[in-house]
């Protein structure tokens, strides 16, 4: 709820052809897809370090008063990619959140927040993402096969994220590169590390598969290690636990 509303205001203060304009005028992408493993030999499980204000199932979860040094420190810990979730009504995140990140490292930014629209990607790629998610629950064939073209059109990678075995045959069906596997029932809200392995199998081809959610000690990246995955998404461990540099260090090594 809400998602379309706030889309609908930005874009009246935007103008889609707007927007087009200041995607065109970026520089190119940084490749998500290479720097998450893609292509290459099974090497080490790569991190994606996600900026995470609160979430629906616990609430606040930091008080992040400056992104940009939060995502600075997951780069030099070894991050891959830095998530940014710029959700306001349940994440607490901010198209601002991701420009801050943007401007204060050098790898991939995945804008992570519930596409619906084309205008979110152009959107996304205006403010310097790389990266987008596309929830398969959320949209039918038609849609994300469109939202995945226009993705591959302005030189980005999307995110595919699914939960069942049909998401995950309509993602290989779509045509999606990095398939997320995530473990948190979106509709429950309760983490189960075994839905991993149960769909690590039905991956297309040459894909970066991606464990997300629920990682919380060098236990789970093995888990997720274990069953085929390229990367890990952390979100919650990595604002909550410590040291965010030294929390990243340890779920690679
Ligand atoms: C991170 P965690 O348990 O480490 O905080 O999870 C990430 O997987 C989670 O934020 C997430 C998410 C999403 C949030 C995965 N998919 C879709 C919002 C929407």
């Amino acid at each position: 709820a809400g998602v379309r509303e706030d889309l609908a205001a930005r874009e009246r203060l935007v103008p889609a052809a707007e927007v087009a304009r200041a995607a065109a005028a970026r520089p190119a992408a940084l490749d998500a897809w290479a720097a998450l493993g893609g292509g290459a030999p099974a090497g080490d499980l790569r991190v994606i370090a996600e900026v995470k204000r609160r979430s629906p199932s616990k609430g606040a979860l930091a008080d992040i008063a400056d992104p940009a040094a939060l995502a600075a420190q997951y780069e030099r810990g070894g991050a891959s990619v830095i998530s940014v979730l710029t959700e306001q009504r349940r994440f607490g995140g901010s198209i601002e959140d991701l420009d801050a990140v943007r401007a204060a490292v050098s790898i991939p930014v995945l804008r992570k927040d519930f596409t619906v629209e084309e205008y979110q990607i152009t959107e996304a790629r205006a403010h310097g993402a790389d990266l987008v998610l596309l929830i398969v629950a959320a949209l039918d064939d038609a849609r994300l096969a469109g939202l995945l073209a226009l993705t591959h059109e302005l030189g980005m990678n999307a995110l595919v994220e699914t939960h069942t075995e049909e998401e995950v045959d309509r993602a290989a069906a779509a045509g999606a590169r990095i398939v997320g596997v995530n473990v948190r029932n979106l509709k429950t809200l309760e983490i189960h590390r075994d839905v991993f392995g149960a769909l690590a199998g039905r991956m297309p081809e040459g894909a970066v598969i991606v464990g997300e959610s629920g990682v919380r000690g060098p236990d789970d990246v093995a888990h997720f290690a274990r069953h085929g995955a390229g990367a890990v998404l952390v979100g919650e461990a990595l604002v909550t636990d410590g040291d965010p540099r030294a929390r990243i260090e340890e779920f690679k090594s």
